[in-house]
């Protein structure tokens, strides 16, 4: 990853952390449902990973943050409208912010349970084995989603068939409040692909250019019919597990915030490498608000969806 890639990297995790910060607020000020599940901390990882992705590659996500969407393109109005129940919602407010699904940007969501979406990733990937498309299909997922069943029948079948499917794994210590070394036998969950005779990496997920380059050995296996890599990014969730999670199973929250958020690294580095200026960073600041306030205007301002697009696309 060169410098002016980790600069992009940077500004889109400081747009991501900003919009979340006011979804954050308006919720708290009752003006939108309040579930949302802060990504604070894993963006950088999040967007270095979809960095090296092709535009018509595929995603399915779990639910922490919105950095996925926005790293793809999805606008931050639509996200937004999402949450709010307004017109012009990418799920036409049916999932919120969890379960945002924009195909024409590849964001295929994720299943109403934890660990879903391992099944549907590698329905995918059987999908584009048998068009003979060259896509690969990333599964975003949680430490505590990797204990879930599916995740090893999946990953197994996935070798078997040599799916083009990346099981990328955001090991942030925690499922909720339980710390992962509570409810999983493996220091690194990605010692568990020689299981499934994959390849499997650990790399730090606050490297942005680490993470673009596990990524990109993942999709070149992919698409050269190599089958899946299980990656595993050590990463930090800055807060609770949502919300209003007051965390008081996580004695050294405050800590955390102060000295594990790579936000401010990365951009030391940058600047420590003559990528960027402080006076860069106040701009960045300033458009990144701006952006985020004409989103919010716009979705004040749009229509509430009509009560009966609740019982539309109902298959069963
Ligand atoms: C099958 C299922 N079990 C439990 C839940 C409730 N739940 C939602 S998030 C979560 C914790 C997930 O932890 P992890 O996979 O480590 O992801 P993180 O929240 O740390 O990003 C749980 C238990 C669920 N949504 N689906």
């Amino acid at each position: 990853m060169n410098s002016v890639q980790m600069l992009e990297v940077f500004k889109t995790a400081v747009l991501v952390r900003r919009f979340e910060a006011r979804i954050v607020q308006m919720a708290m000020a009752g003006e939108l449902p309040g579930s949302l599940h802060a990504g604070a901390g894993q963006e950088i990882c999040q967007i270095a990973a979809i960095s090296a992705l092709s535009r018509d590659d595929y995603i399915l996500y779990g639910h922490r943050g919105v950095a996925y969407m926005i790293a793809r393109g999805t606008s931050l109005a639509s996200i937004l409208a999402d949450v709010a129940g307004k017109e012009g919602a990418t799920s036409r407010g049916k999932g919120g912010v969890m379960h945002v699904v924009d195909v024409a940007n590849g964001i295929l969501g994720e299943s109403g349970t934890l660990g879903g979406g391992f099944v549907m990733s590698v329905g995918v990937g059987m999908a584009l084995k048998r068009r003979k498309q060259s896509q690969a299909v990333v599964y975003f997922f949680g430490d505590g989603t990797s204990n879930r069943g599916t995740f090893h029948e999946s990953l197994n079948w996935a070798a078997v068939q040599k799916l083009p499917c990346i099981y990328f794994c955001e090991n942030n210590g925690y499922a909720v409040s339980v710390p992962t070394s509570r409810s999983t036998a493996v220091a690194d969950i990605s010692s568990r692909a020689a299981g499934y005779g994959v390849p499997g990496v650990v790399v730090d997920g606050s490297d942005p250019a680490a993470v673009h380059e596990v990524m990109q050995t993942a999709v070149a296996r992919a698409r050269a019919g190599h089958g899946p890599t299980l990656i595993e990014a050590k990463v930090t969730r800055l807060h609770g597990h949502y919300v209003a999670d007051q965390q008081t199973y996580r004695p050294d929250a405050e800590l955390v915030l102060k000295t594990k958020d790579p936000l401010p690294k990365l951009q030391q580095t940058l600047i420590d490498a003559g990528v960027l200026t402080e006076t860069q960073v106040t701009q960045i600041e300033a458009d990144v608000q701006r952006q985020i306030d004409e989103a919010v205007a716009a979705v004040r301002a749009a229509p509430l969806l009509a009560p009966e697009v609740a019982l539309q696309d109902l298959y069963a």
